[in-house]
C-alpha cells in the first residue's frame, strides 16, 4: 500500500507493487503513464520513472522557506510515519535523506515539479498549493515492500498541473447531519484527490445547520424536526424522534481551518428564497402567510418561501449572511435559488405590490429581483454568488456564477452570457444516484451513475466558443442526503466515484481507453482509502 495515513502494515497488493518496483528497466521508461503498482489518483500531467527504488530509512535534511512551514510539517510527519528510524545498513540504501521544499511562481499556481532520487526530495509548487499537491502525489508513491517490512520510492520525475481550476464536493448536511469528525475525515479524502472546493449545503427545508448570533432560533427551532418521516426509513428511524443537529461558529471556523490546511475552499448555502422551510419555522413572520410553520419532515419541494415583498426578509437574511461572511474568508457564497414555488407570491399581497411597484412582468421576475437584491449586498461586501441555473430565470444577477444542476443548459447559457458557471448536471454528478444495478444496494433517490459513466463525463458541454469554454470552471459531486443517514452510507455514494471525478478534473477530459488503468489504480486506491477507514463501494473493485 502506499504511505499515507496508516502505518507499516502487511497488504496484498504490496507484494505485486514491489515486484514491479524492482522489474525490468523497460516497464519505468513509459512517460506519461501511471507505473503500475502505484496507486496515484488523480493521474499526472507527466511521469518519467527511472530505474530502481530506495527505502525510506534514517533522518530526513528538510529543506523549505517558512512560507511551506505547512507542507513541510506535513512531510516530517509522513516520514515519521513511513521511514525506518534507525537505517538498515544491510539495505545498502541511502542512510540520509534529503527533501527540498521551493516556490517557483513561473510553474502554474496548482502545478508542481516533483523529482525523487536516491536519497533525495525535490519539489517545487506553483504557491503553497502546488507543493501540497506535490507532496500528496509523493505519498501515494511510497510503496510498501512487505517482504523486507520497508517503504520505498521509485525514482521519477513528476510534472504536473489541474485541468479544471474549481474541483468540487457536495455534502447535505440539513436533510441528514454529519458532525465536526465526520466532515474532517471527508475533508481528507478530498484533499487527498487534489479536490480544492467543499460546497457546504448549510440550510433546507428540513434544517438550519448554522449558528447565527443574532437570530438564536434559526438553530434552536430551525435546527430540529420532530415526527414521522415519509421515504423507507420511516418507522425505523424517525417517528416521535427528534431529529437534527447544528454547528456552533466556532466548529464552522474549525472546519474553514482544516479546509484551509489542505488547501480546500468552503463555500456555504445557504438557501433562498425557496428550501426554507427550517428557517421560516423559526421566524414565520418572514413567510407570505405569516402564519406557524414547521420543520419540513418529508422530502420535496414546499410552497412556504422567504416573502420577496417584505422588507424585512432581506435585513434578515443580510444580517444572516454578514456573519457567514465574517466565518468564511472565501469569496464565494452560494445563495441557492432553486426549486422556488411562486404560489404564495402570486397570492400575498406584499409581493405582488412589489412586482407592481418594480415593474416585474411575474414571480419569476421577482426571483430575478430577489437574488439580483442578495447579490448587490454580497458584491458590496467583497463577495461573489453563485446560484442553481434557476436564478437564470427572469434575468440573471449581473456577476453570479450559475451551477448547472438540470442538465448541461443552464451552464451553457451562462457561459454564453459571459457568466461563469460550474457543471453539476444530475448525470453523472449526483452522487445520491444508483451506481450499481444489483441487489443489496442501500435505498438511493434513485437514477443510475455509475462510476464509469462518472469518468467519461464531458465537463466542457459542446457548442460553446473557446472564449465560452473558459467559463466553465470545473464540476463538482452532490451528495444529497435524503436516504444517507450515516457517515458510512455518505462515504459509500461518494468513493469511487469522486474518485474518477478528481481524476477528470485535474487530469482532463477521459476517453474509454484510459478506463482499465483508473480501474488498476482505483482498486489499489481503494484499498488505502479502506485502511484508513473510509468506506467504498465495492462493485467494479472486486470484478477483476
Ligand atoms: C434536487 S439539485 C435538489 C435537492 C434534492 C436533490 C435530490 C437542487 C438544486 N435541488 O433539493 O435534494 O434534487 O437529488
Amino acid at each position: 500500500m502506499a504511505c499515507r495515513f496508516t502505518s507499516l502494515k502487511f497488504v496484498g497488493h504490496a507484494l505485486l507493487a514491489w515486484a514491479i518496483l524492482c522489474g525490468p528497466a523497460s516497464l519505468w521508461s513509459q512517460n506519461n503513464a501511471v507505473p503500475p503498482g502505484l496507486p496515484v489518483i488523480p493521474a499526472p500531467a507527466s511521469w518519467n520513472v527511472g530505474n530502481g527504488s530506495a527505502v525510506l530509512q534514517g533522518t530526513l535534511n528538510l529543506k523549505a522557506p517558512a512560507a511551506l512551514e505547512r507542507e513541510a510539517q506535513l512531510l516530517r510527519s509522513w516520514w515519521s510515519r513511513c521511514s525506518l528510524p534507525a537505517p538498515r545498513t544491510a539495505l545498502q540504501q541511502p542512510e540520509e535523506w534529503s527533501a527540498q521544499l521551493s516556490v517557483d511562481v513561473s510553474l502554474p499556481a496548482e502545478g508542481y515539479k516533483l523529482r525523487v532520487q536516491s536519497g533525495k526530495i525535490m519539489l517545487e509548487g506553483g504557491s503553497d498549493a502546488g507543493v501540497f499537491y506535490g507532496l500528496q502525489t509523493l505519498f501515494l508513491c511510497a510503496v510498501e515492500d512487505t517482504a523486507a517490512a520497508v517503504y520505498r520510492l521509485p525514482k521519477l520525475e513528476v510534472e504536473d498541473r489541474p485541468a479544471f481550476a474549481y474541483r468540487g464536493m457536495h455534502l447535505d448536511v440539513s436533510r441528514h447531519f454529519f458532525g465536526v469528525e465526520f466532515l474532517k475525515k471527508h475533508l481528507d479524502a478530498l484533499a487527498r484527490a487534489k479536490m480544492n472546493t467543499f460546497h457546504w449545503h448549510l440550510t433546507d427545508d428540513q434544517g438550519w445547520r448554522i449558528e447565527i448570533k443574532k437570530y438564536p432560533l434559526l438553530t434552536q427551532v430551525g435546527g430540529w424536526r420532530s415526527g414521522s418521516q415519509q421515504g423507507p426509513y420511516s418507522l425505523q428511524y424517525f417517528d416521535t424522534l427528534r431529529y437534527g443537529g447544528f454547528y456552533t461558529q466556532e466548529e464552522i471556523r474549525e472546519v474553514v481551518a482544516y479546509a484551509a490546511e489542505r488547501h480546500i475552499r468552503v463555500i456555504p448555502e445557504l438557501e433562498m428564497p425557496g428550501h426554507a422551510l427550517a428557517a421560516l419555522a423559526a421566524y414565520p413572520e418572514l413567510s407570505c402567510r405569516q402564519k406557524p410553520l414547521e420543520v419540513a419532515r418529508g422530502w420535496g419541494v414546499f410552497d412556504d418561501v422567504f416573502c420577496a415583498g417584505n422588507d424585512s426578509t432581506f435585513a434578515f437574511l443580510e444580517n444572516v449572511l454578514a456573519e457567514v461572511f465574517a466565518l468564511f474568508p472565501g469569496e464565494y457564497v452560494h445563495i441557492g435559488g432553486d426549486e422556488c414555488p411562486k404560489t404564495r407570491w402570486n397570492e400575498c399581497a406584499r409581493c405582488t405590490a412589489r412586482m407592481r411597484a418594480e415593474g416585474l412582468k411575474d414571480a419569476h421576475e421577482l426571483q430575478s429581483y430577489f437574488i439580483q437584491r442578495m447579490e448587490r449586498f454580497a458584491n458590496n461586501r467583497g463577495k461573489k454568488i453563485i446560484g442553481w441555473d434557476e436564478i437564470l430565470e427572469g434575468g440573471l444577477a449581473p456577476n453570479a456564477t450559475v451551477m448547472s444542476w438540470r442538465g448541461e443548459e443552464g451552464g451553457k447559457a451562462a457561459a454564453k452570457s459571459g457568466h461563469n458557471a460550474i457543471m453539476t448536471p444530475g448525470k453523472p454528478c449526483y452522487f445520491d444516484h444508483y451506481q450499481a444495478k444489483v441487489d443489496g444496494e442501500p435505498h438511493a433517490i434513485g437514477g443510475y451513475n455509475p462510476v464509469e459513466a462518472v469518468y467519461l463525463y464531458s465537463v466542457v458541454p459542446d457548442g460553446l466558443s473557446p472564449e465560452e469554454q473558459k467559463r466553465i470552471l470545473g464540476s463538482q459531486g452532490n451528495v444529497w442526503t435524503e436516504y444517507m443517514l450515516t457517515p458510512d452510507h455518505v462515504e459509500y455514494m461518494m468513493h469511487p466515484r469522486m474518485e474518477a471525478l478528481a481524476e477528470v478534473l485535474w487530469t482532463g477530459p477521459r476517453k474509454p481507453e484510459h478506463l482499465p488503468d483508473f480501474q488498476r489504480r482505483m482498486r489499489l486506491y481503494a484499498r488505502d482509502l479502506e485502511r484508513s477507514g473510509y468506506r467504498v463501494a465495492p462493485h467494479f473493485l472486486n470484478s477483476k
